[in-house]
C-alpha cells in the first residue's frame, strides 16, 4: 500500500480546471476556467482540504503542484506521444465515437491502448500519493476508466467514485472493443459508478454480468472479494443561478440587443452553440433550416440562424473533415439563399467569454440542440437558465440526456430531417403563452436540479455505498 497524503477529497479528471496564460510581465501564469464542474466542486474541495489532479494542457514536463482560487491543483505532465496516442487517439478516436452510437467509425490501435494504460497508471499513482487515509477519490470520465481499479490496488483504504460524462453504449456496440473486459474491470475498482442516465447504468451492469461473469442484482454488482459496486444515474446540471443572474445584468441585456441589431433585427433568431463535434448534429440542423428557407416557409428577412461552433480536437482527422463539410454547407446555403447584408446563417468558428454566451442565449428566440447522441448537453440547460422572461423555445434532440428532464422542449429525432423541419417551424410559429408555459416548467426543473445538487447527491450516495469506511466528505457550505 502506498503511504497516504493529506487530502480528504481528491478529484481526478483528464483536465485541470485552469489554462496557461501569460502574465503582464511576460512570465507564465494560470487562469481558472470555471466551468459548471469547477463551480460545483470548488465548495466541496474547500470544505475537505481537497485536491484536483489533471493535465493542464500542453507538453510542459516540470510542473509543481500549485494553488488557484483556494484549490490545490496537481498538474500531470503529458508528452507529445501521449497526447497523440492517449488523448487524441484512444480517448477521442476510439472511445468517443464508440460510446456515441458509432456515429463515426472508432479506430482500434493496440499501441494507443498501451499508452492509455500507462497514462491511467500514472494518474492512479499520483492520486494514491495525494489521498489521505480513508479519503474519498472521485475519478471523472472516459479518459480515466482504468484508474479506479489501479488506485484500489495501491490504496484499498480509499472510497472511490467514478462518473462518466458521456453515454455508456449498449452491449452490442461496446462488445466491439478489443479491451472491453479491461475497461469493465477498471471501472469495477470504484464503489459507485455514476452515469448520466439510468439506461447507461443498466447497460453497464448487464455487460459486467455477461462479460466479466459477476453476480448482479438490479443496480448492484457483487464481486468475489465481498465488495459491492453500485451503478446509478446522476444527471449532471449547471449553476442555474449563475446563468440566470448573468442573463439579467445590464451588460448582457445591452449586448443581446446589439447582437439582434447586428443580424438585422429579424423577427426570430435561431441559435446553435456546440463544440464542433460530429456527435452534435450541426450538419443536419443547418440543412433543415436551409430547406425551410428554400421551401418558402421562412424568409431571410424574417429569420436568421446563428451557429457558434467552438473549435475542438483539431488534430483529430474526423474533426477536420467535419469542419470542411459544415463550412461547405454554410457557404452553399448562404450563396443560394442569402441576400446582400442578409446571410441565412451567421457561422462563427470561435470560442467566447461566458458573458457573450449569455448574451447570445438571451438574444435567441429558438435554441436548436440536435445531437445525434449526447451524455447530457449543458448548453440546453444554460439556455433555459438564461430565459429570464420565460420566453424562448428549445428544440431538443431525443438523443441528448437532457431530453429526459426537459420534456417541455420541442423534442425531435435528429435523423429525421422532415420531423426536425416541422419542429423548427412549430417553435417559430408558437405563441407567447405556449412558449412561456413550456419554459416555466423547464426553468423549474433546472433550478431544482442544479449542479450543486448533482455533486452533493453523488458524494452522499458514495458515502452510503461504503458507510463503515473512512471519513465522510464534509458537505459544502453553499449560499
Ligand atoms: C460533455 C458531454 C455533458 C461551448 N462553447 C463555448 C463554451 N461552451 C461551453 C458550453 C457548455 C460546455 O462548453 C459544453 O458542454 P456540453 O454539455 O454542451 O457538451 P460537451 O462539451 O460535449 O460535454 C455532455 C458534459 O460533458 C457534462 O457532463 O453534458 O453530454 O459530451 O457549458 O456553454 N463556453 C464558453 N465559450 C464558448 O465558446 N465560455
Amino acid at each position: 500500500m502506498a503511504s497516504p497524503g493529506s487530502s480528504d477529497l481528491v478529484i481526478v479528471a483528464n483536465r485541470l480546471p485552469v489554462d496557461r496564460i501569460e502574465n503582464p510581465d511576460g512570465s507564465p501564469g494560470w487562469r481558472t476556467s470555471p466551468g459548471g464542474l469547477v463551480s460545483a466542486l470548488e465548495p466541496v474541495l474547500r470544505a475537505n482540504d481537497g485536491t484536483w489532479i489533471g493535465w493542464p494542457g500542453g507538453t510542459e514536463s516540470d510542473l509543481e503542484p500549485f494553488e488557484a482560487d483556494g484549490m490545490d491543483l496537481v498538474p500531470m505532465a503529458m508528452s507529445a506521444r501521449e497526447i497523440e496516442e492517449f488523448y487524441e487517439g484512444f480517448s477521442n478516436a476510439t472511445l468517443w465515437p464508440l460510446y456515441h452510437d458509432v456515429v463515426e467509425k472508432p479506430l482500434f490501435h493496440r499501441e494507443w491502448f498501451d499508452t492509455y494504460v500507462e497514462v491511467n497508471q500514472r494518474f492512479a499513482e499520483r492520486a494514491a500519493e495525494v489521498a489521505a487515509e480513508g479519503a474519498t477519490v472521485w475519478v471523472h470520465d472516459y479518459q480515466l476508466q482504468l484508474v479506479p481499479s489501479m488506485l484500489r490496488e495501491l490504496r484499498p483504504d480509499l472510497r472511490i467514485g467514478f462518473y462518466l460524462h458521456i453515454p455508456f453504449p449498449p452491449a452490442e456496440l461496446f462488445q466491439q472493443l478489443p479491451w472491453r473486459r479491461q475497461l469493465l474491470e477498471g471501472l469495477l475498482g470504484a464503489d459507485l459508478v455514476g452515469f448520466q442516465l439510468s439506461g447507461a447504468a443498466q447497460n453497464f451492469v448487464r455487460l459486467v454480468r455477461q462479460r466479466v461473469g459477476h453476480k448482479t442484482h438490479r443496480d448492484l454488482v457483487y464481486l468475489p472479494d465481498g465488495r459491492t459496486v453500485r451503478a446509478a444515474a446522476f444527471p449532471i446540471s449547471i449553476d442555474f443561478n449563475l446563468y440566470a443572474d448573468l442573463a439579467q445584468t445590464e451588460g448582457v441585456a445591452a449586448r443581446a440587443e446589439e447582437i439582434r441589431e447586428a443580424v438585422g433585427n429579424p423577427s426570430k433568431v435561431f441559435l446553435g452553440v456546440d463544440r464542433l463535434d460530429y456527435t452534435k448534429g450541426i450538419y443536419a440542423r443547418l440543412r433543415a433550416f436551409g430547406e425551410l428557407i428554400a421551401d418558402g416557409h421562412l424568409d431571410v428577412e424574417d429569420a436568421v440562424f446563428v451557429q457558434v461552433a467552438t473549435p475542438s480536437r483539431e488534430q483529430v482527422e474526423q474533426y477536420r473533415i467535419l469542419r470542411d463539410d459544415i463550412e461547405r454547407l454554410v457557404g452553399r446555403i448562404n450563396g443560394d439563399l442569402g441576400k446582400i447584408g442578409r446571410p441565412a446563417i451567421h457561422y462563427l468558428h470561435a470560442s467566447y467569454p461566458r458573458e457573450e454566451m449569455a448574451a447570445l442565449f438571451r438574444a435567441a428566440d429558438i435554441m436548436v440542440v440536435t445531437p445525434l447522441r449526447d451524455g447530457m448537453n449543458l448548453v440546453a440547460k444554460e439556455y433555459v437558465a438564461c430565459c429570464h422572461d420565460d420566453l424562448g423555445a428549445l428544440v431538443l434532440s431525443e438523443f441528448a440526456g437532457a431530453a429526459e428532464e426537459l420534456r417541455q422542449a420541442w423534442l425531435i429525432n435528429p435523423y429525421d430531417i422532415n420531423g426536425m423541419k416541422s419542429a423548427l417551424l412549430d417553435a417559430y410559429r408558437t405563441d407567447e403563452r405556449e412558449a412561456s408555459r413550456r419554459m416555466k416548467a423547464m426553468r423549474k426543473t433546472v433550478r431544482q436540479h442544479d449542479v450543486a445538487a448533482w455533486a452533493d447527491s453523488f458524494l452522499a450516495e458514495l458515502a452510503a455505498v461504503r458507510p463503515s469506511h473512512g471519513k465522510s466528505v464534509r458537505p459544502a457550505k453553499r449560499s
